[in-house]
């Protein structure tokens, strides 16, 4: 009697798997399976990943976005702030015990065993965890904000860290590269759109992601960035979100969240520029 019901239930598995497989659906069956089983959306949700620590310079640069996320999440990170002097030796231990896959940081490592490095990798994880993940029929979309914002975020280190760095240099790449760059993501920009059951801004999948983080990321940085001060009356600091009103929006939005906001004003936030 067990013998024959195990059998039938061997045929039924094997109907349903066929079944699936020929529906062209298989995809989306295992992306609900994960999702059900790990309580999160997204297209690839994850298991928390526990307490992180953050290996970092004690500067926003790269890891700034990984602070954000980990703040509006409330995942619970301690940092090791080292100094620049301290960088080769740190760097030479980094990449010998392998934290430091090719030798740069930011990098986490967490209590649950994870090592990981590349900022947007690791935003993407932390997303992925806390079911920040993109929608699967959004992956092209969350992709192409990410590819183009590194592109333009790669853009600034030559600028800001220019030994001869001036009023001058500021302007001329806000001219030159900062606004035709916001120009293309102001194409990009959420707007209200109240035939969705969205209840705020958000550049993909109809609720925030991990990618409205690396969009705040790199607008605030480049709100820093026109802010900053020469000491000098002739250099007026630059509204640099003045002419894109839907990105405006949207970082206004964003930095109104209510950790985001606690965060912008806490002080454990280093400056933009040390
Ligand atoms: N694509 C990498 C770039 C990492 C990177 O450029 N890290 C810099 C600091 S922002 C670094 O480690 N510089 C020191 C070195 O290269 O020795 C990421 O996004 O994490």
């Amino acid at each position: 009697m067990a013998e024959r019901w195990s059998l039938q239930l061997t045929f039924a598995l094997i109907a349903l798997i066929a079944a699936i497989f020929y529906s062209g659906k298989a995809q989306f069956v295992f992306n609900k399976i994960n999702q059900i089983i790990h309580g999160k959306r997204g297209c690839s949700p994850i298991a928390s990943i526990g307490q992180v620590t953050l290996h970092y310079f004690g500067t926003r640069g790269r890891a700034e976005g990984i602070r954000l996320i980990m703040e509006g999440s409330e995942i619970q990170y301690s940092e090791t702030n080292f100094s620049k002097a301290d960088w080769p030796v740190i760097k030479e231990k980094g990449i010998e015990t392998g934290l430091f896959t090719f030798g740069q940081v930011p990098a986490i490592t967490t209590t649950t065993g994870l090592q990981l490095v590349q900022s947007k990798v690791i935003m993407h994880h932390i997303g992925r965890s806390v079911g920040l993940d993109c929608d699967c029929s959004d992956i092209h979309i969350c992709e192409t904000l990410v590819f183009g914002a590194e592109d333009l975020r790669a853009k600034l280190g030559p600028v800001l860290y220019n030994p001869e760095f001036s009023a001058k240099l500021r302007d001329d790449h806000i001219q030159s590269v900062v606004y035709t760059w916001l120009s293309y993501f102001e194409k990009l920009a959420p707007v209200e759109d109240n035939s969705t059951d969205a209840d705020g801004l958000f550049f993909a999948s109809n609720r925030m992601t991990w990618v409205d983080y690396v969009m705040f990321d790199l607008l605030d940085t480049y709100v820093e960035f026109g802010r900053l001060n020469f000491g000098d009356d002739e250099a007026p600091t630059i509204d640099v979100l003045e002419n894109f009103p839907k990105l405006k929006a949207f970082y206004e939005y964003f930095a109104g969240r209510s950790n985001i906001a606690k965060y912008l004003k806490a002080e454990r936030r280093v400056p933009f520029r040390l």
